[in-house]
């Protein structure tokens, strides 16, 4: 009975997250534009053009497209040098637990992010051999919600969406995988992430029984 789990990265395998916000914040006050938390769950899961696109609405800014280049360039910039120098000690608690389980039972482990900075992280965390299919931010032209990058890693995979099972922080990333018909689980906040099938605060509350219970189901 293999199963294929679909892993989203920045917020669920490490808190990437925390940069992403900080680089952003950082250009949004250059521009004079309030960025808080609460905007922030917006760009969760949103690929770097289209969370550009959010943060000069919040700001009513409109930019020709040579700002907005150089300013996602700023802030890739920033990112980077945030994300140098991580290693293992940043993979979020139980994550490495779950995926051994997993590993151990034979099931497809798969990457599915929007970011196009996934595999320096894989690598700087030490985790890259998990994984038997990795799609990122390179490899799609829809970002979540739209499904194409969970249904590109079940399509590597050779499995049915009905077979797949995804772990999301995000809103966008929760309806990405509702839209597959694949599993929602939640990584975070059950108010903010609603529409999953199941939420959990972090992977240390996601026991053996319920993912066997998953596999089995
Ligand atoms: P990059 P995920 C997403 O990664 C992040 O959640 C989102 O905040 C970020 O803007 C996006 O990747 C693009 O990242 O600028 O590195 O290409 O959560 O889908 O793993
Ligand atoms: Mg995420």
């Amino acid at each position: 009975n293999t199963k294929t789990f679909i892993f989203d990265l920045d917020g669920v395998i490490v808190d990437t997250a925390k940069y992403h916000f900080l680089a952003w914040q950082r250009l949004a006050s250059q521009l004079g534009i309030e960025f808080t938390p609460e905007h922030n769950e917006e760009l969760k899961g949103v690929s770097r053009v289209k969370s550009l696109e959010l943060i000069l609405a919040i700001g009513n800014i409109e930019a020709s497209q040579e700002d907005k280049n150089k300013w996602l360039i700023q802030k890739n910039t920033e990112y980077l040098s945030y994300i140098d120098d991580i290693d293992q000690s940043e993979i979020l608690p139980g994550v490495l637990f779950v995926l051994d389980y997993l590993k151990k039972n034979k099931h497809n482990i798969v990457l599915g992010s929007a970011s196009k900075n996934a595999r320096p992280i894989l690598e700087k965390t030490n985790i890259m051999h998990y994984f038997d299919a990795i799609v990122d931010g390179n490899d799609v032209t829809n970002a979540k919600p739209d499904p194409e990058v969970f249904l590109q890693g079940a399509k590597k995979m050779n499995d049915n969406p009905k077979n797949c099972i995804v772990f999301e922080d995000s809103v966008a990333g929760i309806q990405a995988a509702n839209i597959a018909n694949m599993i929602s689980i939640g990584i975070g906040d059950k108010e903010v992430l609603q529409e999953a099938n199941f939420v959990f605060p972090d992977f240390t509350h996601i026991d053996i029984n319920f993912i066997d219970n998953l596999v089995n189901r």
